[in-house]
């Protein structure tokens, strides 16, 4: 584990379980206790960064009618749960990943800078994608047509309000070329910013205990203000053998328990 490292599996406070939000093309959509409320209220920034969020929605969820199950049609009409967020990402968060880094941009003189990274008190955090970007629930993700090396990068997501206080968690793909990034360090932005290289569902699960705040959060707030909360991608611990790439026609699964499962199909 690097000093960067933030998320172990089994850390999620079992009560946080009970509690999921949903974006959808016809509102918000509250899950509690395996029953789904809809939410009178239109803006998600809103509900995001407010005082207490989640105590104030279990109050406003008591008063709502639910129904037992998410009907199919609502699993299709998910909408990204982002607002106007912007998606960060922290990377080489886990030792696979600091060693998938090394072997891949070796040839570049790149392996150094990752192991720099590892155990250095300043995170490697970067911009990911603004809110138009992001896909969300079974979406379509792309893969650069430059690339010949393309990964799913399955990443446990942090919903953070405007006070850096942790929200809640998401499922993220941070689906990036590793031959790009490989090549050069300095082409990372171009690695992992582009249009559908950013997946994140299926909705929030709002959290009663939040994990305290990591080294990369605490540095993303430092010097930079984010208005409407932001989401911030915590590294990928799941790299694919380097004989593996992404292909057109691909379905990538991501779950995380508490959570739920993020599908997107490769465009
Ligand atoms: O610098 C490379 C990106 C690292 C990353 O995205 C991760 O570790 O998840
Ligand atoms: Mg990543």
């Amino acid at each position: 584990m690097g000093s960067n490292e933030i998320y172990s599996g089994d850390e999620v406070p079992p009560d946080t379980r009970r509690m999921i939000l949903y974006r959808t093309s016809t509102g918000i959509v509250v899950r509690k206790d395996d029953r789904f409320h809809r939410l009178p209220h239109p803006d998600w920034d809103e509900i995001l960064n407010r005082e207490h969020t989640r105590e104030r929605l279990v109050d406003e969820v008591g008063a709502l009618p639910g129904s037992a199950a998410l009907p199919e049609l609502l699993e299709h009409q998910l909408l990204p749960p982002v607002g106007r967020q912007e998606v960060w990402a922290a990377g080489v968060t886990y030792h696979r990943s600091r060693s998938a880094r090394v072997a891949e941009s070796r040839d570049a003189g790149g392996g150094s800078f990752y192991d720099r990274v590892y155990d250095a008190e300043r995170p490697e955090i970067f911009p990911k994608a603004t809110p138009e970007r992001v896909v969300g629930h079974l979406g379509e993700i792309r893969i650069r047509a430059d690339s010949r090396w393309s990964v799913p990068e399955p990443e446990l997501c942090l919903a953070i309000n405007a006070r850096s206080e942790i929200v809640g968690y998401t499922v993220g793909d941070d689906v990036s070329s590793r031959d790009i990034e490989g090549e050069n360090p300095l082409y990372l932005p171009q690695a992992k910013f582009y249009d559908g290289a950013c997946a994140l569902g299926p909705g929030i699960l709002l959290s009663a205990e939040p994990l305290p705040t990591t080294t990369p959060m605490e540095h993303l707030f430092r010097e930079t203000s984010f208005p409407n909360g932001c989401i911030l991608m915590t590294g990928t611990g799941v790299v694919p053998d380097d004989s593996f790439t992404l292909m057109s026609g691909d379905v990538v699964r991501i779950t995380i328990p508490p959570i739920g499962t993020l599908e997107n199909r490769v465009a």
